[in-house]
């Protein structure tokens, strides 16, 4: 491997002739941009405590009033990546949403795609194109690029949920923006996870012969994952991880374009070894404490606290508890670098 020519190598009177017709050398930042066998990373492996967040964000429900916020949100922000720049991970934007009773946060679509994960509370709801999505603790619910979707409160005490968004990307391809909208018609009538799609690989006939709709189900109730994530963990490998992803149930594919979602169980005592991807990603724990050692870093999570994941890392995970199962719910960008066709998963350790 040669040594490249550096910037300085040429002529003043050269990189100033560059500059003035918008050129620039590629020599002196080609091994930047393509670096060998392992990308240029700023992510780093941060964590957000719940226990650390929460007070900031109940005191955000006291000085800011809904009205003002539109959405009550703490952004959880990759230090690597530049605070402003409202990055989890290169592709992923997460915050912490608070909803207070009776307050509403207003009906709006957007060109990203957008989910929330119920963290605290009850009586919480999301307004989905009319369907009525209650909010309880660890149901995902899918607000799709351009659907219309506003939020609601009609129970008692602080609803919390974390929103992850594709937001970065579609930002960086000056794509992102937004279109308000009047409040749309409440129905009462039971979401789609509760009326059509009841078990994997049962479908509602009448779906069968339709035009597909490209998000059938945007309401994934926890306690239904939670179940079968333990009914597979009693036919798993000791070594098998028990994971399920979050999909299409009409095509079996990921559910959003962009963000994949799926769902993790950590048996006690378990030390899981995932295989390093080329995917980034983020992990917020549902239940359970443990550790996780990423590239040398080790992440020491409870319930509530959420931590990024960067590309190409190093990743294992230990429950700490011997007797519980631990359970993690995983955002990564997976679906879109399988789209543009640079997914990896390296069943070697890399470089570190
Ligand atoms: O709830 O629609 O965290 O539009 C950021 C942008 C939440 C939302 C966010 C949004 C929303």
């Amino acid at each position: 491997m040669s040594e490249l020519g550096t910037l300085e190598d040429l002529p003043l009177d050269y990189r100033e002739a560059l500059t003035d017709l918008n050129l620039l050398p590629l020599w002196p930042s080609l091994r930047n941009v393509l670096p060998y066998d392992i990308p240029m990373r700023s992510t780093e492996a941060t964590l957000w405590r719940y226990q650390d967040l929460r007070h900031l964000l109940i005191q955000a429900g006291d000085l800011t009033p809904i009205e003002k916020a539109e959405r009550r949100v703490l952004v959880l922000a990759n230090p690597g990546l530049g605070l402003d720049n409202m990055k989890a991970t290169p592709t992923i934007y997460l915050g912490m949403q608070l909803i207070l009773p009776n307050e509403v946060a207003p009906n709006h679509r957007h060109s990203p795609s957008a989910v929330r994960f119920v963290v605290e509370g009850s009586g919480g709801f999301t307004t989905v194109e009319g369907e009525r999505c209650p909010m309880e603790k660890g149901d995902l619910i899918l607000t799709p690029s351009g659907l219309w979707h506003e939020h609601g409160h009609d129970g008692d005490g602080p609803v919390v949920w974390l929103d992850a968004l594709d937001l970065p990307l579609v930002y960086s391809v000056e794509a992102s923006y937004c279109i308000e909208g009047a409040p749309q018609p409440l129905s009462n009538k039971l979401d789609a996870s509760q009326t059509r799609y009841k078990r994997a690989g049962l479908l509602p006939y009448s779906s069968i012969n339709q035009q597909r709709k490209p998000y059938p189900l945007v309401r994934f109730p926890w306690k239904d994952v939670r179940d079968a994530l333990i009914s597979c963990e009693k036919d798993a490998a000791l070594d098998e991880l028990v994971h399920l992803a979050y999909v299409n149930p009409e095509t079996g594919e990921e559910c959003l374009p962009i963000l994949g979602f799926s769902a993790l169980m950590l048996r006690g005592g378990e030390l899981a070894t995932p295989h390093r991807r080329s995917a980034s990603a983020v992990i917020h724990v549902i239940e359970g404490s443990g550790q996780s050692l990423i590239d040398g870093k080790t992440i020491s999570w409870d319930e509530g606290d959420t931590f990024a994941v960067p590309t190409h890392a190093n990743i294992q995970h230990q429950n700490q508890s011997s007797s519980r199962s631990a359970f993690l719910f995983m955002v990564d960008d997976a679906p879109m670098q399988r789209k543009l066709g640079f997914y990896e998963e390296f069943t070697e350790k890399n470089h570190t």
